[in-house]
């Protein structure tokens, strides 16, 4: 026991049972309208104990009972790109960001960049994997978007910044 003769205690307070027909609540970030994970995924030079795959696997910050499920770029913390590139146009209207799960540089400011031309600055990303930043914009029909991070603050000792997830979604 950890610290020496230290108790751990588990509280439960209620418990629900689902019946075979009851709605389920699914990971909208790995329902049909996120088309992140579908689209072709480039991005700056990441960090070896990070994935750019993690960017679309659907899992905010840590796994359950696994490694962070995060993309950390090897970029200054001014520059790191993510580029998604579709093979049809897509009709967007929405993007979730969610930052790493693991300390690094909070972004501070970032921008996207669409394919028809058009760019929206993000503003800060809350630094809790938990809360995420949620873009609305007008629907747009683009082939492609880049994420750009132009600052992240305060620099830590990697000087590195990263996502946790990035879900783009269809316009319905
Ligand atoms: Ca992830």
């Amino acid at each position: 026991m950890n610290p020496p003769g230290g108790r751990y205690a588990l509280c439960l307070q209620e418990v629900r049972l689902l019946a075979p027909n009851d709605p389920r609540h699914e990971n909208p970030l790995l329902t049909g309208n996120n088309i992140a994970p579908a689209a072709r995924l480039v991005t700056s030079p990441t960090l070896m104990w990070s994935d750019s795959m993690h960017l679309v696997d659907g899992i905010v910050g840590l796994a359950s009972g696994g490694p962070p499920q995060d993309w950390l770029t090897t970029c200054d913390i001014d520059s790191g790109t993510v580029r998604l590139t579709w093979t049809e146009p897509q009709r967007v209207d929405r993007i979730w960001l969610f930052p790493p799960g693991q300390p690094v540089s909070p972004i501070t400011d970032a921008m996207l960049i669409f394919s028809d031309g058009s760019m929206i600055p993000t503003g800060p990303i809350p630094n809790d994997p938990k809360q995420g930043l949620q873009i609305d914009f007008m629907p747009r029909l683009i082939e492609w978007l880049v994420l750009l991070i132009t600052r992240s603050s305060p620099p830590n000792p990697f000087s590195t910044a990263g996502l946790s997830e990035l879900a783009v979604f269809a316009a319905k």
